[in-house]
């Protein structure tokens, strides 16, 4: 089935009206293209539940960093066509830029706090600007369900709040990350690696497995595993700790003794190349667990 394209808030506006009156529920996989396995398991997950399906495709210029790769970022639009066609993609929304920010655009979302700890002190203004086109390409689709990945653990967490302060009538899904056979996580920006740099960036998921197993044998203390998952990393030729951190899953808020959700996230720079990653798990006096936001 080919998808059809869109690129004004109309044509997908009528295309969603018209399937609601079929009774179809419509699922929104928010996407910045460049597509692999793991926006395909959204899109599969989307798909399992939802009646109609569409695919948000937009490089969103106002999360990016003035230093950060916008102009470099992979887009390469017939694969990625081809990937809503073998899963099964109703409508991809494309829009241009003049559509999501036209000329004067002044108005932003912020969740204040959480947007400025992790990800946000490294990237100043990245979560503005994803909170900002996450509620418009909502209000311009009109979704029952949105899919995000656990990969951009902070974004869901934030985006999860935004919804809740802000009465989003949208339910947010979270499916797992989808991972290489050595543990990477997929991601967009894994082609930049060089052959050795790949090899060395197994070291995140290998730092997380290594910290997870001294939660389960019992330790507690959330400075001494942040502090090994940090060691970890500096002791993995040509990877620059970017932060290690272990704090609350709901509130991003350090937690001491470990207890309840707790996020274990890591960020790491190859070169110019920067990788996320991170784990959840659930820790109750019975002992602890993995588990998912
Ligand atoms: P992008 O980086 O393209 O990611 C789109 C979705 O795919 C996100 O929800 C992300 O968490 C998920 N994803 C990426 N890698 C994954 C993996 N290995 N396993 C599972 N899911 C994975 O996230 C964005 O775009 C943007 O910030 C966006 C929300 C579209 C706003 O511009």
């Amino acid at each position: 089935m080919t998808p059809v394209v869109c690129a004004t808030v109309e044509e997908v506006r009528r295309a969603v009206a018209g399937a609601r009156a079929k009774g179809l529920r419509v699922g929104l996989v928010p996407t910045m293209g460049a597509l692999h396995e793991g926006h395909a398991s959204l899109i599969r997950a989307a798909r399992c539940e939802m009646g109609f399906v569409v695919l948000w495709l937009f490089v969103n210029p106002t999360q990016f960093g003035p230093k950060e790769d916008f102009t470099r970022y992979p887009r390469p639009f017939e694969r990625d066509l081809e990937v809503c066609r073998t899963e099964g993609i109703d409508l991809i929304f494309a829009p241009q830029r003049e559509t999501v920010y036209p000329e004067a655009f002044s108005s932003w979302v912020q969740v204040e706090g959480m947007q400025d700890v992790l990800e946000g002190a490294s990237r100043p203004g990245h979560f503005r600007g994803v909170c900002t086109v996450v509620l418009k390409m909502f209000n311009m689709v009109g979704p029952d369900v949105a899919y995000f990945g656990q990969k951009d653990a902070q974004q869901v967490i934030v985006l999860k709040r935004m919804v809740r302060d802000l009465n989003v009538p949208v339910d947010l899904r979270v499916c797992p990350t989808v991972r290489e056979p050595d543990g990477l996580a997929l991601s967009s920006r894994n082609v930049y690696l060089d052959p050795e740099q790949r090899r060395h960036a197994v070291a995140l998921f290998e730092a997380l497995g290594a910290a997870r197993e001294q939660v389960f044998r019992g330790e507690r203390n959330t400075g001494l595993v942040q502090r090994s998952l940090a060691e970890r990393i500096r002791a993995t030729p040509g990877a620059v700790l970017d932060y290690a951190a272990v704090v609350d899953a709901e509130s991003l808020r350090p937690v001491e003794p470990l207890h309840g959700k707790v996020l274990l996230a890591l960020a790491v720079r190859f070169g110019a190349t920067r990788l996320i990653d991170n784990l959840v798990l659930e820790i109750t006096d019975e002992g602890a667990a993995e588990a998912s936001l």
